[in-house]
């Protein structure tokens, strides 16, 4: 091995200071045992990207114990015998550094990603005899696939290996019939529930947050964070439509926190991470709204700068008081419920006027982004979990009072229900008390009863199956399951095995919106 000199310390491994042992460098460590997989850019290549960006976010076994003892199911082998730990550690160090520059991942760059499945044959009817909208997709982070179970029958149709760590709702084609699946490293996989069957998959940014669909299910737009833009992909093909760079009035490129379709507004609603605006994107050909900026446009060369305009992509901007990290929509998309990640209060923005119009007492990092609404004793109420407090919050969506306060046995993760269920579910994601879910009646907001399914193992994420009868619930283990519960009765109905499974999503529910459910 080399020796190397002119290192910085957080690059530089000393193993064994003072003896003989020779000095080898985190870079280099890198190039020979890991570029090969994860890329001489350390943006990925058959393994993910290995930046921090990526790297911050990923919950699971730590890095040391991945390298050390390699991803079972994968193809990361085990570095333990290879490398010492000091080793292990400086390679560690070496990927938490950020990259000194973002390479540019443009329209070309997208496009030049693009895969299609050259096996893929559309079926003209779904291929099995099961309910196609009483479907739902099961994502196992343990190994990186997704369960295609039957909601009827609760039996695994199809299992497909997805890109590394989807994040997020997958979303579905207005019919259902193709849903698309989005990972941290920004590529986008479109899978045939009919034919059971991978189309493609492209990468449509670097470092991405979530997917949205437009109405039409023309169009999905993809939210990143590296680089800082939107891409909007044609949902037929994965061909590029549009890059919007995400660049605030004031110049500032900023990361995009999540965009959702608002269909009532047909259109595509962001909020931009590092500047105090809200983005409404229109889907409609017909929109009335006015176009700023710059924009790349795949068909018609780079950059260019589109006249101010009407029509398909048009861009509104809302201005707020201070940038939204998370946020709600009520039934209506009438307005925004947001809150920055580091605040204690939430604002609400009228989508309609374009300004904030109430505020919100929301300590201890709201996550509105898994609120969901229902009627409680004849007022439409929404409810948030808060990631660092024992609680749910209910807040009536007329006056923007908090109605109450329901205290848990820990911070949660997710809610749950659905239009016919009588409960909300909330999950206890964090502390001692984990393995816990809490069902909450709707109308008396109490909690009714507390499962524990698996004691001792993560409880997260409940989907209900298109008519509320069942709820499934996620043991966020290696060897776990996803266990269905009568949604009446709250007895185990029966259990599937699975690989860390964490969000579960029915075709139904997402198409029609249920008001039950995160979009
Ligand atoms: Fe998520 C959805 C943001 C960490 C599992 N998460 C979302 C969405 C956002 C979001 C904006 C909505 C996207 C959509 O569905 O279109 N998540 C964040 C964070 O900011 C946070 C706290 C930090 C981060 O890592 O970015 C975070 N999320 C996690 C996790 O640690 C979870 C538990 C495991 C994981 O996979 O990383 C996790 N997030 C999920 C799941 C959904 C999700 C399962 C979809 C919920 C749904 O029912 O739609």
């Amino acid at each position: 091995m080399i020796r190397f000199i002119a290192f910085s310390s957080a690059l530089v491994l000393f193993a064994g200071l003072g003896a003989a042992d020779p000095v080898v460098p985190a870079e280099q460590l890198y190039f020979e045992h890991c570029a090969a997989c994860h890329g001489t850019d350390r943006l990925g290549g058959t393994g993910p990207a290995l930046i921090p960006e990526t790297l911050k976010r990923m919950r699971g076994p730590k890095l040391a114990t991945v390298i050390g003892a390699g991803r079972a199911a994968t193809q990361m082998p085990a570095f333990g015998e290879t490398l010492t730990a000091e080793e292990i550690a400086a390679v560690i160090d070496y990927v938490k550094v950020p990259l000194k520059e973002v390479p540019d991942w443009g329209p070309a760059q997208i496009a030049a990603s693009r895969q299609l499945d050259p096996g893929y044959r559309p079926a003209a009817a779904p291929v099995f005899d099961a309910d196609p909208m009483n479907v739902f997709l099961v994502v196992e982070t343990g190994d990186h696939h997704v369960s295609v179970v039957d909601g009827d029958r609760f039996t695994v149709m199809d299992r497909f290996p997805t890109p590394f760590a989807v994040h997020g709702g997958p979303k579905f084609t207005p019919e259902g019939r193709f849903v698309f699946i989005m990972s941290r490293d920004g590529w986008v996989q479109k899978y045939d529930l009919w034919s059971l069957a991978e189309v493609g998959r492209i990468r449509a940014g670097l470092n991405s947050r979530n997917i949205a669909i437009s109405k039409d299910g023309r169009y999905l737009a993809v939210a990143n964070y590296l680089p800082r833009t939107l891409t909007i992909l044609s949902t037929a093909d994965l061909s590029v439509e549009r890059v919007f760079d995400v660049v605030a009035r004031n110049g500032e490129a900023s990361r995009v926190s999540a965009v959702y379709q608002a269909p009532q507004r047909d259109s595509f609603i962001l909020a931009l991470k590092d500047a105090p605006e809200i983005w409404e994107i229109a889907t409609d050909p017909a929109a009335e709204a006015v176009y700023e900026g710059k924009v790349h446009s795949y068909e018609k060369g780079m950059v260019e700068a589109l006249p101010s305009s009407e029509g398909l992509f048009a861009l509104r901007r809302i201005e707020v008081g201070e940038p939204i990290d998370d946020f709600f929509f009520t039934p209506d998309y009438r307005h925004l419920i947001g809150a920055s990640r580091d605040g204690a209060r939430g604002v609400v923005v009228n989508l309609h006027v374009g300004r904030e119009i109430a505020e919100l007492p929301l300590p201890g990092l709201p996550h509105l982004g898994s609120g969901i609404s229902w009627f409680n004793d004849g007022r439409r109420v929404m409810a948030t979990p808060h990631l660092k407090e024992a609680r749910l919050s209910v807040i009536d969506i007329e006056t923007w009072q908090v109605v109450k306060t329901i205290e848990t046995l820990g911070p949660g993760f997710f809610l749950r229900s659905h239009e016919n269920a009588a409960h909300v579910w909330a999950d206890v994601f964090f502390g001692p008390n984990r393995d816990a879910v809490h069902v909450i009646d709707k109308q008396s907001l109490g909690i009714v009863k507390t499962l524990r399914p698996v004691p001792g193992a993560t409880v997260a994420h409940v989907e209900f199956d298109r008519d509320g009868r069942h709820a499934l619930v996620s043991v966020w283990e290696d060897d776990g399951a996803v266990i269905v519960y009568d949604a009446a009765t709250l007895e185990e109905v029966t259990r599937l095995p699975m690989r860390k499974p964490s969000g579960k999503y029915n075709v139904w529910n997402k198409v029609t919106f249920s008001e039950g459910t995160s979009h």
